[in-house]
């Protein structure tokens, strides 16, 4: 039996109520030989709570599981000669086939640096997935090509550097999804962030002490007043993202109101240089 990150309560049935009362949940599936990487850190996350609040379920699968020599072989040599080995395919097809019997009730997604780069974006539409969300892990040079081709549905890469395999980007993906999906992180507060900030980068925070050492807390956050407060706040976060992100800027969609704090912002530097 695949062994689930999951509290007592039976997976079918968790699964039928939240389906049932919320008509939403996700379930991830991570394929990795190395299922206690993955283990390790659910357990000990904030991840962990929205498994056991029940809208999230991650099962992992060992792919030693679904071999059949008595070596439990999961590489080989590759055809054609070159470094490293590569994992081979049966295994990844025995396992597929023996936890979703139908197409339908997967989509698969094979982790690899060949595919297209994860953003907050791709997190969205998977948080919508209506299919449970399978992860492939590759670890040594690469999988056999037959797998991408003709098991998975899709490819995805976390970014531009080279990792030791695909565990860390299974767990980034989960963690990134399983705060969008309601009910996760106890609040609303994500979506309707997400939605005022267009993309921007955050505004600077301050906590207790209003003077530590003698840096200050900035006076605006200190008066009460909430237009001010919100006013600073915005125009802080559009005069960071042009400062170290302005690449984030053409993805937005800019009020008359932040058009006008951008050209001030403008001149600020044309005054101080
Ligand atoms: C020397 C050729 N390498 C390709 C650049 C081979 C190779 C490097 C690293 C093959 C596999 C890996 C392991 N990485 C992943 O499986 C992986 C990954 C990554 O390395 N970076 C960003 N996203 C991902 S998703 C899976």
């Amino acid at each position: 039996m695949p062994e689930a990150c999951l509290p007592s309560i039976g997976n079918t049935l968790r699964f039928l109520i939240a389906e049932v009362l919320y008509d939403i949940l996700m379930k991830f599936s991570v394929v990795t030989i190395f299922p206690d990487i993955i283990r390790a850190y659910l357990g000990a996350s904030i991840v962990k709570r929205a498994i056991e609040g029940g809208m999230l379920t991650v099962d992992v699968h060992d792919v030693r599981t679904y071999t059949t020599d008595k070596h439990r072989t999961v590489d080989d040599y590759p055809y054609g000669g070159g470094p490293g080995m590569v994992m081979k395919p049966e295994p990844f097809f025995r396992l597929a086939e023996t936890l979703w019997p139908e197409k339908s009730m997967r989509k698969i997604i094979l982790l690899s640096p060949q595919g297209r780069v994860f953003c907050q974006e791709t997190a969205l539409d998977l948080s919508r997935e209506q299919k449970e969300v399978v992860l492939f892990c590759g670890r040594y040079e690469a999988i056999d090509e037959r797998v991408r081709r003709y098991l998975a549905d899709d490819e995805i890469s976390i970014g531009d550097y080279i990792l030791t395999g695909g565990e860390l980007p299974a767990l980034v993906i989960i963690d990134a999804v399983a705060r969008l999906v309601p009910g996760v992180l106890g609040d609303s507060r994500s979506s309707s962030e997400d939605s005022f900030s267009c993309g921007l980068l955050d505004h600077p925070h301050y906590t207790r002490p209003e003077s530590f050492r003698g840096m200050m807390v900035p006076e605006v956050l200190l008066s009460g007043n909430h237009r001010e407060i919100d006013k600073w706040r915005k125009r802080q976060s559009l005069r960071l993202t042009m400062e170290k992100r302005p690449d984030l800027l053409d993805a937005c969609s800019f009020t008359e109101e932040d058009r006008k704090i951008v050209e001030e912002i403008k001149e600020e530097y044309h005054e101080h240089g």
